[in-house]
């Protein structure tokens, strides 16, 4: 089975790719140097992609040549605040928590579920770098959804209580806020559904599958 090193001390990020690389046959493991997650100097940016990028680049020398290193970055970007927290949600999250993004959109609620879609939406973005051991491979992921009004506990992790994903047609792709399609998680957030559901909207899965679709093209061609 290869390996791939994760840069990452997320475990909600880690259980994810996992669940997805699994599948693939490929083993994913938290990158260690003498057992910690080694310090990487995140740039200031407010572009994912630069910020993951500048984040491997670092990460590089810590594995071997032959070896596959994985970097990713996320961001919940809320229409209504005009796109933050964005790059700065792990901040946002460790200060004001989700608690705090409901407080700020308290005064944006309707007695119509479908305008809720439309008044509290957001995107959660991901940029994914690998190096495979010869080259870089980027790739982004982004799924459109809105801020329920109340959070649900359960699965999940980081904003997942409070962010809903809309839905989506037959082949995947999201439709726009309050109309309905075969997918759906009904309204409830991605913290009150199994991982399995989430997979089909998650940002990270669309950044990971494309990713992992460039991999296999590119060993393809070599
Ligand atoms: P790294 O160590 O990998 O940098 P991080 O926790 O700093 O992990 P990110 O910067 O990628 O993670 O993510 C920014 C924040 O957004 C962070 O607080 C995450 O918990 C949250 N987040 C990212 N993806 C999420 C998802 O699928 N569901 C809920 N919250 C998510």
């Amino acid at each position: 089975m290869r390996r791939l090193q994760f840069l990452t001390g997320n475990m909600g990020k880690l259980r994810e790719a996992q669940y997805h690389f699994e599948q693939l046959g490929i083993e994913v493991v938290a990158l260690k140097v003498d057992g910690e997650v080694p310090i990487i100097v995140e740039p200031q940016s407010d572009d994912l992609g630069s910020v993951s990028l500048a984040k491997l680049q670092q990460a590089k020398q810590f594995v071997g040549n032959d070896e596959m290193i994985m970097v990713e970055d996320s961001g919940l970007f809320v229409d209504a605040l005009n796109g933050f927290p964005g790059v700065y949600s792990s901040n946002a999250l460790q200060t004001i928590g989700w608690g705090g993004l409901l407080k700020l959109l308290s005064h944006l609620e309707s007695e119509d579920p479908h305008q809720n879609q439309r008044l509290r939406s957001a995107k959660f973005k991901s940029s994914v770098c690998l190096w495979d051991g010869s080259v870089v491979i980027q790739e982004q992921g982004v799924c459109p959804g809105w801020i329920t009004i109340h959070p649900t506990e359960g699965e999940g992790f980081g904003f997942d209580p409070v962010f809903a994903p809309y839905d989506l047609d037959d082949s995947g792709t999201a439709l726009s806020a309050g109309i309905s399609g075969p997918i759906s998680t009904h309204g409830v957030p991605f913290g009150g559904i199994e991982l399995e559901e989430k997979q089909k909207f998650s940002h990270r899965q669309r950044a990971l599958s494309a990713l992992v679709e460039k991999l296999r093209l590119s060993a393809e061609a070599s």
